[in-house]
Formats: structure tokens, sequence, C-alpha cells
């Protein structure tokens, strides 16, 4: 018996896709797991877990998941427990269409604080950018403002893909954001020896089809990792506190203080200051918006 260290780089149902070296080994796993770092809020591995496997003969288990450096949490969809979207990655790039999937600004929302409590950067990369992307100029200021990185690129004209390079080069980095804004085919686009699966667009709703299926940690051929996800309809937040939404929003946490009453909850009460920098156009009203729909999510809000 053998124990060797390995990277999960896919999985499907019971079985492991690991990296071990330049192996990629298909293996199972143990059903009660040591996790090093303590057992975490969702204790599933998931793609980017570093892990040890018990090798006899060509047989892999794994026994033992290390700690992480990070972890992307969300609710996971219709069930009351956390769900990790993947583990140790360093940044993520949220990816959203110039036109067509529309994108919603409350998802960007989500997704920024959702990376801002993992502990990891979040890049917003407008991808499709050769549609145009008038509508989107309407609110994206806002996020560099908030001194949030944008880029805009396109897969298709190869317009921006310079600076998505760069900064890929050497850290690992997760692709998420809606089914269609392509993700995918920004990747293809990085690096053709991807060979990813693209999808179309339906054409009733301009929505795509949920082309990619798994997750899949991919090692780019200068550097660094990528992980390739299947968009996400919906992002709910995993138990994030008010103060750590209030740090997420910091144009609004910084003008709740002047507000009349201290428990202000910037919907109705006189002299809501919040209120008046929405209707001033001071803080973005789509930001409003998202403050106070997690918020009413929260246990605390
Ligand atoms: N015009 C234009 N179309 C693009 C561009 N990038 C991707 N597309 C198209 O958008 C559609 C969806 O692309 P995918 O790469 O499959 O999108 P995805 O985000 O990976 O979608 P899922 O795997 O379903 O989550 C395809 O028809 C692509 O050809 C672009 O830069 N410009
Ligand atoms: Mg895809
Ligand atoms: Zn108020």
């Amino acid at each position: 018996m053998e124990l060797v260290e390995g990277t999960v780089i896919a999985m499907h149902g019971p079985l492991v896709r690991v990296q071990v070296g330049d192996e990629t080994l298909v293996v199972a796993s143990r059903r009660r797991l040591n996790w090093e770092g303590g057992t975490p809020a969702a204790a599933r591995l998931v793609v980017g877990d570093g892990v040890s496997v018990e090798m006899q003969g060509e047989e892999g288990v794994i026994v033992a998941v290390h700690a992480r450096c990070s972890c992307l949490l969300r609710q996971a969809p219709g069930k009351n427990r956390a769900q990790v979207l993947a583990a140790n990655v360093d940044q993520a790039l949220l990816v959203f269409a110039a036109r067509e999937p529309k994108a919603k600004q409350g998802l960007l929302d989500r997704f920024l604080v959702a990376c801002r409590l993992a502990g990891i950067e979040a890049v917003i990369t407008i991808n499709k950018v050769d549609q145009g992307c008038e509508e989107l100029e309407a609110w994206l200021p806002v996020y560099e403002e908030l001194g949030h990185t944008v880029l805009r690129v396109s897969a298709r004209t190869g317009w921006g893909l310079g600076a998505v390079k760069r900064l890929l080069e050497g850290r690992t980095t997760l692709f998420c954001g809606p089914s269609g804004a392509g993700k995918s085919s920004l990747l293809n686009a990085v690096y053709p020896g991807f060979q990813l699966k693209v999808g179309t667009l339906s054409e009733s709703t301009g929505k795509g089809r949920h082309t990619t299926t798994v997750a899949e940690l991919m090692p780019l051929p200068y550097g660094g990792f990528v992980v390739d996800t299947p968009g996400l309809r919906e992002f709910g937040l995993w138990e994030p506190t008010r103060l750590e939404l209030e740090e997420a929003f910091p144009e609004i946490a910084s003008r709740a203080a002047e507000c009349r009453f201290p428990d202000c909850s910037h919907r109705h009460e006189p002299d809501c200051v919040v209120r008046e920098a929405v209707e001033a156009g001071i803080i973005d009203s789509g930001r409003y918006t998202s403050f106070m729909k997690i918020l009413e999510e929260t246990a605390d809000g």
C-alpha cells in the first residue's frame, strides 16, 4: 500500500478524477474522510481539493482532504446547506455577456459578496463586447469606482484576451457566471488546446443551455490552473452576517451611520440618508436593491 498526494480535478458521481504528478487517476473516496483542516460546513469533496490517495496496485481510494486555503460557498439551490463551488482557487473571473444573456446585476453583487467572504479576488469580466455593451455601461463604472477590476473582452474577436492571459498566469482561477456568458469560449480562446464544448443560446429566451455540466480543473500551458464551471442560475449566499454584508457594500454602510434612526432599515424611515443618496443617484439603485434583498435573507438582517 502506498500513499500519494493529488488534486481533485473533477467529480463524477461517486468517482473522483485526481491529478497525481503527471498522471490522471480515477479513484473512489472513503466514506469517512479525514478532513485535515477540521470538518468544514460543506464536507464534500470538490474540484481543487488537495487529497491523499491510498493506492493498492492500480486501485486508489481517497482517505484524507487537506485543509482548504479558500473555499467559495453558496447555498445549495433549494436546500438548507452550504455548497462549495471550488476549493483553493486564488481568484474568480465573474463572466457576464455584454448583451445576451442579459447580465443581472443582482447575481454579480452576490458573486462579489461570496468572493469577499471566501477571501478570493473577483475580476468582473464582460465578454462578447463585439456585440456592444451600451446597456451595461450604465452601471459597470460603479464597480470600477468601488475598486473592482472590470475586463471588457471578446472570445470571438480576441479583444482584451491579453489581459486575461496575464491574470491567469501562475494562478488558479475559477470561471463562473450564468450559462451562455461564454466561460468555455473564453477558455478556448486563451488556450485552444482545451477544446471545451461550447453551446448556443436559446432563441426564445436568449439564455444559455447549460452546456458545461461539471466543474473541471485544467492546467494552463503557461503555468496556472483554471476551473470551468456549469452556468449558475441563482446564487444564494451562505449565512452572511449583517456586518459582512455592510463590508461588501461600503458605499451604503458608510452613509448608514448618518440616518436619523440608528436602527434604520433604509426602507421607509424619514431622514434616511441611504435612500436620499439612492434618489440623488449617488448610490447606484441596482446596488441598493441587491443590498436590501440579501439583507432580507440574512438571519440578523
Ligand atoms: N458574439 C460573441 N459570441 C460569443 C462570444 N463568446 C461566446 N460566444 C457565444 O456564446 C454562446 C455560449 O458560449 P459558451 O462558451 O458555451 O458559454 P458558457 O458560459 O460556457 O455556458 P455554460 O457552459 O452553459 O455555462 C456560444 O454560442 C458562443 O459562440 C463572444 O465573444 N462574442
Ligand atoms: Mg461552458
Ligand atoms: Zn437609512
